[in-house]
Order: structure tokens, then C-alpha cells, then sequence
């Protein structure tokens, strides 16, 4: 293998060289049961984005699922998204990248004053469940870690491009470790989650399939759903029905 993956951390790994999407591997040991798993490739050559968009994923980058099964209500399943970006965000900081969020699930690096970033990692979280329960959470993240930023899509940012190259499991295992704290603790999330938001405050435009809102981004509620001041009051987008977010 390309890193040595043995972690302290609290889930097994599962890696793998070159692998389609983490995520498609992680729903079928999800699906067989399993929990608190982690896959973890070095390549993906079929990575997915939110809403059937790809996500490029070359040789350098950390590309992981992790499967959980939480004891929770579908409700509150997006708490994980968002534990999933602090956790990301945190352990870049380490390695030395003003990682800030962008709502609901973008990892970027702020480029200048006027609210324009470039895209470090994403997150794209699947579920599984009952009305009241969830049965399992996959969330996948990817992090644009040693890697060119020209091999990447416009628009993108690596580890690399902005703070050099880093031990990548190293920063796996702190990934993993932040984002357990957070699971165990899910009332802290949302409060990290504001610490490191690019979002709040911004005047942004939300698409969604209904039609798009344009005001200020004011908060983000309890279930991680962002609440925006228009001009006709307040309005709350749950992060599954925003398409795309831009500041305006
Ligand atoms: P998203 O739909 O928010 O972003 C996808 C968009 O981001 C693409 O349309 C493209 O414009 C841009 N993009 C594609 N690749 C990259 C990249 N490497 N860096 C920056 N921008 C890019 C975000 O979706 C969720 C991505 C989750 C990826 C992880 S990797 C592990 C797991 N497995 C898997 O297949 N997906 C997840």
C-alpha cells in the first residue's frame, strides 16, 4: 500500500490502493451489518459528489468512508455531515491550512475578503433508515491532501498547495478521533460548527429545486438546517434541499 494504515483509532480500516467510491464500499459493509468501519483508498476512479456530481479523486488524496450506527432520528442525521466537516476542518488546521465551512458540507480555504474560498474537502453523507431510527450512516469525506492543485478540478485547493505535504495518517487519525468526540457528544457540534464557519454572516444566494433565496446567513438551527434573513423574514434551508450556495 501506498500509506501504512495501521491507526490507534477507535474504527477499523479497511484500505485499499484503488477503489471505485469509498462510499459504494462502506453502504455494502454497512448493509452486512458492520459498524464503525472506516474505507480508505489512496485512488478512487468512480469518487461521487452530492446530486450525481463526480468528485475527482487522484492518487495523494485522503478519500474515507466511515460507517456508524448511531442511535438516532433521521432528524438528526445531519449533525453528522456537519461533525464530519469540523472534524476535517480541525485536523487540516493542524496541518497547517486556514481550513474554514462552507454550509452545508464544503471544506475551503478563504481566498481574499469578499466571501470566495477555494475547496479543500467534501462531504457527502448517505443513510439508511426507518421514520424514527436510523440503521446506518456512511459518511464519506474527501480531502484534497498531497496532491497538485493543477491535477484537480478549478476551483480546488490541496494540503499541498497551501501548507505542503502532510503525514497522511497522521492526519487520518486525527480526523477520526475529532469527528469520535463529536458523535459522543452531538449538542457540541453545531458550536464547533459555528467556530469555523465562512458562512455566517455572508449575503449568499441558496438554489434549490423550489427556487432559490437570496439574504444573510444568520445561524444554523439545532439540526444543522441554515437560516437565512431575506427580505420577507426568515427562511431555513435543511442541507439536503440546497443545490448550490454562493456569496452574493
Ligand atoms: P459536491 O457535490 O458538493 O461537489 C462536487 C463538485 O465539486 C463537482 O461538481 C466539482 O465541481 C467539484 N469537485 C470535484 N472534485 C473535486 C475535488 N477533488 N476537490 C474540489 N472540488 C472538486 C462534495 O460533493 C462531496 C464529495 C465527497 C467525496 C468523498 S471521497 C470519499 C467518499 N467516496 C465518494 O465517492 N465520495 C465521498
Amino acid at each position: 500500500p501506498a500509506v501504512e494504515y495501521e491507526l490507534e483509532a477507535p474504527f477499523s480500516i479497511e484500505y485499499h490502493d484503488s477503489i471505485g467510491s469509498t462510499n459504494d464500499r462502506a453502504r455494502e459493509l454497512a448493509s452486512e451489518g458492520m459498524t464503525d468501519v472506516v474505507v480508505l483508498a489512496d485512488e478512487q476512479v468512480g469518487g461521487r459528489g452530492r446530486l450525481e456530481r463526480e468528485w475527482s479523486a487522484p492518487s495523494g488524496g485522503v478519500w474515507l468512508s466511515l460507517v456508524t450506527r448511531p442511535d438516532i432520528a433521521p432528524a438528526q442525521a445531519p449533525l453528522y455531515t456537519l461533525a464530519a466537516s469540523v472534524a476535517t476542518a480541525r485536523a487540516a488546521r493542524e496541518a497547517g491550512v486556514d481550513a474554514r465551512i462552507k454550509w452545508p458540507n464544503d471544506v475551503v480555504v478563504p481566498v481574499g475578503d469578499e466571501g470566495e474560498y477555494r475547496k479543500l474537502a467534501g462531504i457527502l453523507t448517505e443513510m439508511e433508515g426507518q421514520m424514527d431510527r436510523v440503521d446506518w450512516i456512511a459518511a464519506g469525506i474527501g480531502v484534497n491532501a498531497n496532491i497538485d492543485a493543477d491535477a484537480l478540478p478549478e476551483g480546488a485547493t490541496s494540503i499541498r498547495a497551501e501548507a505542503g505535504d502532510v503525514d497522511r495518517r497522521r492526519f487520518v487519525q486525527r480526523l477520526l478521533e475529532e469527528f469520535d468526540r463529536y458523535r459522543g457528544d452531538l449538542e457540541a457540534v453545531v458550536p464547533a460548527w459555528r467556530d469555523l464557519a465562512l458562512t455566517l454572516g455572508q449575503r449568499v444566494r441558496v438554489e434549490r429545486a423550489t427556487g432559490e433565496i437570496v439574504g444573510e446567513a444568520v445561524d444554523v438551527t439545532e439540526s444543522g438546517a441554515l437560516v437565512i434573513e431575506t427580505e420577507d423574514g426568515r427562511e431555513t434551508v435543511a442541507a439536503g434541499d440546497c443545490e448550490h450556495l454562493r456569496p452574493v
